[in-house]
């Protein structure tokens, strides 16, 4: 392996969300990865307890998506779909559509999770134009909520460090407050009893705001990047009734829950909840090739088909939409989900994650843990002196003790590969329950 480390040599590549000039002085690097393990560049084999960075959930270097990717670039490497197309896209469609919730007949591609949020949000505004509604033009957010990182999804989005050094950003843009609420449902297994009341903070933004001003209400099912914040028992099915009521779209971000994060296909089917849009990539293509979705449903889709038929019907689209690479990819990655039962195997090991992961109450400093599906969290009481660097050390030293976590503020969200098995849940937490217990 012919990875150089030197600090020189790292200079040059300005890495995202990354504390660049720690990582360059002790820097972390893959070089192969194999089923739930990475392997670094001094040969350490390192459990992935994330999922990379929650997209690869059939495990990595699958054979099947491998193939697929091989046989597309010897036969087709690229052809647009401006006006133009190829036929993976349409089969992938077909694909998508078919194991998507009830009701969403139409998918549009975009390249990432970032993309497919700027897609459904410019998609709510232009549908309720062409409805003859153009003054529903708001969106609404809410406090914590991560969106990626487009103009558009950091406006709705809710976490003020990813704001703070952009301006003003989009007009027009209010938000929800968020659920977490650790004096209520602290240490609770799976969704919190309380909070469901939190839904009609809508109902007080559309006082303020007037419904015939709102366009669409964009939250994820489970917000993860901020933590892992599970929404509390019926808070999503009454923030869809509030949407219903003023003519609202409801956008689900699925980007990290979609493709059986939390044991059923969409975290949509597992909260009973139909939106009027899903935005999804990441495990789209299991991390392979860069891809991102919105699921559409016909009555937002056919508003657009009203115009003359030779024209556009919605000025929106990438260079790089349904590219492919990533359709094949993705064709690969359904066909392993299929096979191997994927899109469920969460619901079968969710009570075994649960257990192993709540056994960690108690460790020092731990105020809370959740978990819902094969998704969990610790947070941690924060130093005051230092609030983040609490979590961040985890972070490194499970890495030094063979173990992937993801930290956020104080907090540390675990997510493996949904073909994890129980031994290799049991290596994960071995590894971290020894990582707590030796905190100071
Ligand atoms: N929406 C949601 C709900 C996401 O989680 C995005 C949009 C943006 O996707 P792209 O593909 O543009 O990054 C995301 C991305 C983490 C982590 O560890 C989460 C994301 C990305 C990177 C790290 O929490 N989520």
């Amino acid at each position: 392996m012919n990875i150089q480390t030197k600090p020189n040599d790292l200079a040059a590549f300005w890495m995202p969300f990354s504390a660049n000039r720690q990582f360059k002085k002790a820097p972390r690097l893959f070089v192969e990865a194999k089923g739930v393990h990475y392997v670094t560049d001094d040969g350490r084999r390192v459990l992935d307890g994330t999922s990379g960075l929650w997209c690869v959930n059939a495990g990595h270097c699958r054979p099947k998506i491998v193939e697929a990717i091989k046989r597309q670039a010897e036969t087709l490497d690229f052809a647009g779909t401006f006006q133009m197309g190829h036929t993976r896209a349409f089969e992938l469609a077909n694909r998508l559509t078919a194991i998507a919730p009830k009701g969403f007949e139409h998918v549009f591609f975009t390249n990432s999770g970032s993309e497919s949020v700027e897609t459904a949000l410019k998609m709510a505004i232009a549908y309720h134009r062409a409805k003859g509604n153009g003054a529903k033009v708001r969106l609404i957010g809410r406090e914590r909520g991560y969106h990626g990182v487009n103009f558009g999804g950091t406006s709705v989005g809710g976490i003020g460090g990813n704001r703070k050094m952009f301006g003003t950003l989009v007009g027009g843009v209010d938000h929800l407050r968020h659920t977490h609420d650790l004096s209520r449902n602290a240490f609770t297994r799976g969704e919190p009893q309380y909070g469901a009341e939190l839904a009609d903070e809508l109902e007080r933004l559309v006082t303020l705001h007037d419904a015939s001003t709102i366009a669409a209400v964009i939250v994820e099912p489970v917000a993860c990047s901020t933590g892992v914040l599970i929404p509390p028992k019926g808070y999503l099915k009454r923030l869809e009734a509030i949407c219903r009521k003023h003519d609202i779209l409801l956008i689900a971000d699925e980007v990290i829950t979609a493709f059986g994060r939390l044991g059923t296909p969409f975290a949509s089917d597992y909260f009973d909840i139909s939106p009027d849009l899903i935005t999804a990539a990441k495990a789209i293509t299991n991390g392979t090739i860069p891809m991102g979705a919105v699921f559409v449903k016909s009555h937002i889709h056919d508003a657009f088909m009203n115009g003359p038929e030779w024209m556009i019907d919605f000025f929106h689209g990438y260079t790089y939409s349904g590219h492919p690479m990533a359709c094949a990819a993705s064709i690969g990655t359904l066909d392993t989900f299929v096979e191997e039962g994927l899109l469920t195997r969460a619901a079968e090991l969710a009570p075994y994650w649960e257990q192993r992961l709540h056994a960690l109450k108690g460790l020092p400093h731990v105020i809370d843990i959740r978990n819902i599906g094969l998704i969990g969290a610790v947070e941690f009481e924060p130093d005051p002196a230092q609030p983040g660097k609490r979590a961040f050390d985890r972070f490194v030293q499970a890495f030094e003790q063979g173990l992937l976590v993801r930290q956020t503020g104080d907090i540390i969200a675990l997510s493996p590969p949904l073909i994890i098995s129980k031994d290799e849940i049991d290596q994960l937490f071995d590894i971290f329950t020894k990582v707590l217990k030796a905190a100071t």
